[in-house]
């Protein structure tokens, strides 16, 4: 078993403990001292003194922040360091309001690429490995976290960026490409067009996909056709990128998260509290050793449960969490079932002949929703397939559209799968 650092990576559990305790007291110290934001938060929280506080126990009775809180403070206002010690930035926009903007100073860097560095170990990689980074290189996180983890990690890096497909498949095969790392979609994007070009890569073996929702059935999809083994990397610009949150491991058993630089804890998104392990609810991340921001207590949105704190059988000692199921907003509810378009997608890959390709349509009229979805599929599926099947699996009936292979639109970056629509607007 190869570690990226094998002394972090499996500390035991009272030295993490101990470690945490310790860098949460520099952390509060630090953004008190140096963020009238934060220490206006803190004061409103009754917290002046961080002396009397600092065990990670003591951590719920801090308030948490959210995007808003950075949206409000665009550009720079929860930035705990000078201006001129920034050395790169990043940034998600989302739908609405301002965008999310990251600084990063050099030690913030060389901590974004140590994180990516072990996911990469963790997969398999090894030194001098063509690894194909498929992400943008630009203000999204994606391009630039791999591309600095692979370079912690001396990998052979391959930064062809998003798009260009066809290019990007003749050069995985030129350049035997080993990994290839991207958003979740993108991997089914370049199956499809390999297929088309007639091109296999036999050379490609690891697969390091993330920044959305995946279910079971696209994960095993995706791992037959191309003959890798994936694995899902997890992390927010909020948090500093890509891999800062760790990623499974070859056991498959869950995320490990870097529990020497984050807390997570699992809270109840409607009353805030924590919930025992094992209870699915909302990701809330303390960075403990980021400098130029910090976040203390992030409500990242993002719906999952702690697995284990037990050691894995990799040997790490990290912390486990679930898949990633969805965001606390990405939850629908029609005729009274709430499911996540995650089990949409593994419920249309049950079907044989269905394709990676779907659209999941809420039609709303006269204050009653109903469901269509689109699905690619080849000539032996009907649409009355589709939703019969749907109905075993998630308990109500949507209606089923089957299209031919190609026909729905390709997106490029993170997938759009939810579409809102009146009957009469389409
Ligand atoms: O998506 C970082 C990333 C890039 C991760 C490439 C993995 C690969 P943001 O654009 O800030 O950053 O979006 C962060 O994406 O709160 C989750 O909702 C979602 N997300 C990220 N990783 C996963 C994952 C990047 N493995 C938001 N599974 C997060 C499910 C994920 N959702």
């Amino acid at each position: 078993m190869r570690y990226f650092h094998s002394l972090a990576e499996t500390m035991s559990l009272d030295e993490i403990r101990t470690h945490q305790d310790r860098c949460l007291l520099e952390v509060l110290r630090w953004v008190l001292a140096h963020n009238d934001y934060y220490r206006q938060r803190f004061m409103e929280a009754g917290l002046t003194r961080v002396d009397d506080f600092g065990t990670v126990e003591q951590l719920q009775e801090l308030p948490t922040i959210n995007k808003e809180d950075f949206r409000r403070t665009y550009p720079l206002g929860m930035c705990c360091i000078d201006k001129d010690q920034i050395r790169e930035m990043h940034m998600s926009s989302g739908s609405t309001g301002s965008p999310v903007v990251i600084p990063y100073n050099e030690a913030d860097l060389r901590q974004w690429a140590e994180c990516m560095a072990r996911c990469y170990v963790m997969a398999g990689a090894a030194p001098g490995n063509p690894v194909q980074i498929t992400p943008s290189f630009g203000l999204f996180n994606g391009g630039f976290g791999m591309y600095h983890g692979a370079r912690a990690a001396e990998l052979f890096v391959i930064p062809t960026g998003s798009g260009n497909t066809e290019r990007q498949v003749r050069l995985a095969r030129d350049f035997e490409t080993k990994i290839l790392c991207g958003v979740v979609s993108y991997a089914i994007r370049i199956l499809e067009v390999m297929r088309a070009m007639d091109v296999s890569l036999p050379n490609l073996k690891i697969g390091i996909f993330g920044a959305e929702s995946f279910s079971e059935g696209m994960r095993k999809r995706i791992e037959s056709e191309l003959g890798i083994e994936s694995f899902d990397i997890y992390g927010m610009t909020e948090t500093g990128g890509v891999g800062t949150l760790g990623m499974d491991c070859p056991a498959h058993a869950g995320i490990h998260v870097w529990e020497d630089h984050y807390i997570v804890e699992v809270i109840d998104p409607v009353t805030g509290k924590q919930v025992p392990d094992g209870q699915q609810g909302e990701i809330v991340v303390t960075s403990l050793t980021r400098q130029a921001l910090p976040v203390i207590r992030f409500r990242t949105g993002d719906l999952s449960k702690i697995v284990s704190r037990e050691k894995c059988d990799c040997g790490r000692t990290h912390l486990r969490i679930a898949p990633i199921m969805g965001r606390t907003d990405d939850m629908l509810i029609v005729k009274g079932v709430n499911f996540f378009p995650k089990q949409v997608e593994h419920a249309l890959l049950e079907i044989p002949g269905v394709l990676p390709h779907y659209q999941i349509v809420i039609e709303e009229a006269d204050g009653v929703r109903d469901v269509r979805i689109n699905v690619e599929a080849d000539e032996s599926v009907t649409g009355y397939m589709v939703e019969k099947h749907l109905k075993e699996r998630l308990g109500f009936s949507p209606k089923g559209d089957v299209f031919k292979p190609g026909e729905l639109p390709r997106q490029e970056g993170k997938a759009q799968r939810v579409f809102y629509t009146t009957p009469n607007n389409q």
